[in-house]
């Protein structure tokens, strides 16, 4: 082949792989504690490149991609080309393993993007490939894909969700004003696109301070994306959460949990307790929660993914812990001025290790987003 032949190959594979990556996005949020993947098989016999079989891993984690895939290929997958956002598995899990799948069907080559560090399948998936005879590319837009399954990935290697701090910001840097409740900084754009951002997490948490100052109901509100409503999580050591609260009084639909220090009232906890409400017990570390200890008890839990809103010393506490690995920042074009809270960090701290991955306008406001590695 000439090098010019080989770049077009790439280019394609690099096309394919975005729109496999695109279709999985759908799922995130929904398959934890498996990540969402994508799969696209692509037939050419001649007359150009054709999809004939699409697939994401179904929501609770199975069946996974590549089944999806190759049942709506059919016979078409036979000689045909998968793409794949995660290394095939190669594991007898609830479902056999994908690797096998392929094989059997007839796929020809496979191009992958991001390894899979599940010891189960790490490197074997794509050894049972190539021992059946199929070309495989491993590795293509790895970066991207790693970084949209980064709670899959945090989660695997570090036992804990990959923690996202969302902030909205003023145009002078505040995040509020105190003692006025929820203060409109970003316009209605920005607000949907952080419900879709909600819906991709498994939880959304805030201290106890924003919980009693603004009454956030924490829900995903949008159109189309009704009942993706990740679980809540409010970091309220002393059991404080008011029972006619809005995040309590929607704990029906939408799970609620309230991490509570040793010392929290005994009869507030089991008040909350008897609404359904669930407590998370966690270990006081010199008179403040230890975070790293609660993210490991969500992981444990099948948490793949928190997304920190809040307030100014939940965010503080998580950054000086080294423990955010994502930052979301929004910055509204209005002033606060006079009584404003100033943010936690801004564009021009952000810590060493995290770089832009995503940078857009959503009617006035800015969206930056961060992310370091897994
Ligand atoms: C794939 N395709 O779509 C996904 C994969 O519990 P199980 O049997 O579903 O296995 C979970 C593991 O499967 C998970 O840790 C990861 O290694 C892989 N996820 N693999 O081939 C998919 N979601
Ligand atoms: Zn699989």
């Amino acid at each position: 082949m000439t090098s010019k032949g080989v770049s077009h190959h790439d280019k394609l594979d690099r096309r394919y792989m975005a729109a496999a990556l695109r279709l999985s996005r759908r799922n995130l949020g929904l398959t934890s504690t498996n990540p969402s993947v994508g799969t696209l098989i692509v037939r050419n016999d001649g007359s150009g490149p054709y999809i004939v079989g699409r697939g994401i891993t179904a929501s609770g984690g199975r069946p996974h991609a590549e089944t999806v895939a190759l049942a709506e290929a059919g016979e078409l997958a036979r000689g045909a080309t998968a793409y794949v956002t995660l290394e095939p598995c190669a594991h007898h899990g609830r479902t056999p393993p994908c690797a096998e799948a392929l094989v059997t069907a007839g796929i020809a080559r496979v191009v992958g993007a991001a390894s899979d560090p599940d010891p189960r399948v790490s490197g074997k998936g794509y050894a049972i490939l190539r021992a059946a005879g199929l070309e495989v590319t491993e590795g293509v837009l790895a970066e991207e894909a790693a970084c949209q399954m980064a709670g899959y990935m945090r989660r695997s290697v570090s036992k804990r969700p990959e923690v996202i701090l969302k902030l909205a910001l003023s145009s002078d840097g505040m995040i509020g004003r105190r003692g006025e409740g929820q203060v409109a900084i970003t316009g209605d754009i920005a607000r949907r696109q952080l419900h879709m951002l909600r819906a991709e997490c498994d939880a959304i948490l805030v201290g106890i301070g924003t919980a009693l100052a603004d009454n956030p109901e924490l829900t995903v509100r949008l159109a189309g994306l009704k009942g993706r409503s990740p679980a809540r999580i409010v970091l309220d050591g002393q059991a404080r959460l008011p029972e006619d609260s809005k995040l309590v009084l929607s704990s029906g639909e939408v799970p609620l949990y309230v991490a509570v220090l040793p010392g929290a009232d005994a009869r507030r906890r089991e008040a909350l307790e008897r609404l359904g409400i669930q407590i998370l017990a966690t270990e006081d570390y010199e008179g403040r929660m230890a975070l790293p200890e609660l993210l490991e008890d969500l992981a444990a839990r099948g948490m793949s993914s928190v997304i920190v809103e809040g307030g100014a010393e939940t965010a503080k506490a998580f950054i000086e812990e080294g423990l955010v690995d994502r930052i979301c920042l929004y910055r509204g074009p209005e002033e606060i001025g006079e009584g404003g809270i100033d943010a936690p960090i801004d564009e021009t701290r952000i810590p060493a290790g995290f770089h832009l991955v995503r940078e857009e306008n959503y009617g006035e406001d800015r969206y930056m987003e961060w992310v370091r590695a897994v």
